[in-house]
């Protein structure tokens, strides 16, 4: 499979597994999983040829490893990214005492001024290190990585979860936890 099937068949299993699993006539249950043969027939019913041994790839090869299969292998579900509502069931974890925010400057005096919020997602979403931030944020833009005292927050008695690859997840970050970098 070349790079551009990957993004685009990655890009499908998000939209579906994370935002809008009706497009193709799919349901998550609480948890956010659905049977594989499920999404198989209803993206191959929507014009999407998507074979088990593709789905397969995608997961596997995933830089972010962004989708999990169970362990018995019938069910898949996006580790986070949400905007349905969905139970991932992440046990509340101490966090590093610093963690870090990509985003970008246009939005520096909303986040000055509320903290970062969630927006359209479950949780903010925080990344363990300084690259990892600098590659969310550019998502957007030039990226400008923010600081954020999780140890302090979480010594406050905010809960902190860690998703299945890797990303850091809190309900908001009130603006007094946040470094934001000079200039
Ligand atoms: C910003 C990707 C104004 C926030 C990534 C961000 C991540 C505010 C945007 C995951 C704000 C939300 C999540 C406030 C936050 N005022 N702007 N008060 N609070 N923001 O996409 O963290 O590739 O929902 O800085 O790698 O960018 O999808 O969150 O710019 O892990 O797997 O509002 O998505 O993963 O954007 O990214 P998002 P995010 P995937």
């Amino acid at each position: 499979m070349d790079e551009k099937t990957r993004t685009g068949l990655s890009k499908f299993l998000s939209l579906v597994l994370r935002h809008e699993p009706e497009t193709i006539g799919i349901e998550l249950d609480d948890q956010g999983w659905v049977e594989i043969e499920s999404l198989l027939g209803q993206a191959r019913a929507h014009g999407k040829d998507l074979s088990r041994a593709t789905l397969d790839e995608v997961v596997e090869t995933s830089p972010k490893r962004r989708f999990a299969i169970s362990d018995d292998g019938t069910k898949i579900r996006a580790s986070q990214g949400h905007s349905v509502d969905v139970q991932l069931g992440y046990q509340p974890t101490t966090p590093p005492e610093r963690l870090f925010h990509g985003t970008v400057a246009s939005s520096l005096d909303s986040i000055k001024a509320a903290g970062l919020t969630k927006m359209a997602r479950h949780h903010v979403h925080l990344s363990p290190d300084l690259q990892t931030a600098r590659a969310v944020g550019a998502r957007r833009g030039k990226p400008v990585v923010l600081q954020v005292a999780a140890g302090r927050m979480h010594r406050a008695g905010h809960s902190f979860f860690l998703s299945a690859n890797g990303v850091w997840l809190t309900d908001c970050v009130p603006p007094q936890y946040i470094d934001f970098p000079e200039g």
